[in-house]
């Protein structure tokens, strides 16, 4: 049977840090599903450019599903059980991505994770995303499983100190980061997106965040 030859994907596992696991091509099985569920998504609750503490407008697009939205404004940062620009309540995070995010999480060693969110970044050519902790969630002991799709990123996560080095990641279409043990302190943040055209999702890419908010 020619056609298993074809289907396998390549996937390998690296810790990058304490509790931080990169599954590449963990997602790619389920790519497909997940960028068109991710386009109709973006119908009814369109990305938004949130706003910094600093009054900045974020150069990333954000949109969520699950119990809880993150949003941005220049009051903070924080989690939304409505949608602030369609008023409605955000829509329920689909089966599918939360089996992704489970299974993924349980390779990290991270047993029974349950998000009540998930955060939808869409980044543009020279989109990025400035050295950041991820701060407003309330249990430290549940990961983060982070999902990208689309055009490649270069990813930057260093210490829990910003003086901390930092290490470079390429991240791709189907990877998988679960972030969690010390590393869910780590500083990190994404580099200008630069010009590349994926076969699905064009000149942009999806980063997919599933946490726990409450
Ligand atoms: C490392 N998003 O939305 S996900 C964010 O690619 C965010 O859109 C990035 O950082 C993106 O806050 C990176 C990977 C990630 C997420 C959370 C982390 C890495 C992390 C928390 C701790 C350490
Ligand atoms: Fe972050």
């Amino acid at each position: 049977m020619i056609a298993d030859l074809f289907s396998e994907q390549m996937t390998s596992q690296v810790q990058l840090a304490a509790g931080a696991y990169w599954l590449r091509g963990f997602a790619l099985p389920q790519a497909d599903m997940l960028c068109d569920i991710l386009t109709q998504h973006f119908v009814d609750n369109p990305p938004q450019q949130m706003m910094t503490p600093m009054g900045y407008k974020m150069s990333v697009r954000t949109t969520s599903f699950g119990q809880f939205g993150w949003v941005g404004t220049e009051r903070g940062y924080g989690y939304t059980k409505k949608n602030a620009f369609t008023k409605q309540p955000w829509l329920p995070i689909p089966d599918s991505f939360l089996d992704l995010a489970q299974q993924a999480a349980l390779q990290g060693g991270y047993k029974d994770f349950i998000p009540d969110t998930c955060l939808v970044n869409v980044y543009e050519v020279g989109s990025k995303m400035g050295l950041h902790q991820d701060k407003d969630e309330q249990d430290f002991s549940q990961p983060i499983v982070s999902v990208s799709l689309g055009i490649p990123a270069i990813f930057l996560f260093g210490g829990a100190k910003r003086s901390d080095k930092t290490t470079k990641l390429t991240l791709t279409h189907g990877d998988v980061v679960v972030w969690g043990g010390a590393s869910r302190w780590f500083y990190h943040g994404v580099n200008p997106i630069k010009p590349d055209q994926h076969p699905v999702l064009g000149k942009v890419r999806c980063n997919l965040t599933f946490r726990k908010v409450i």
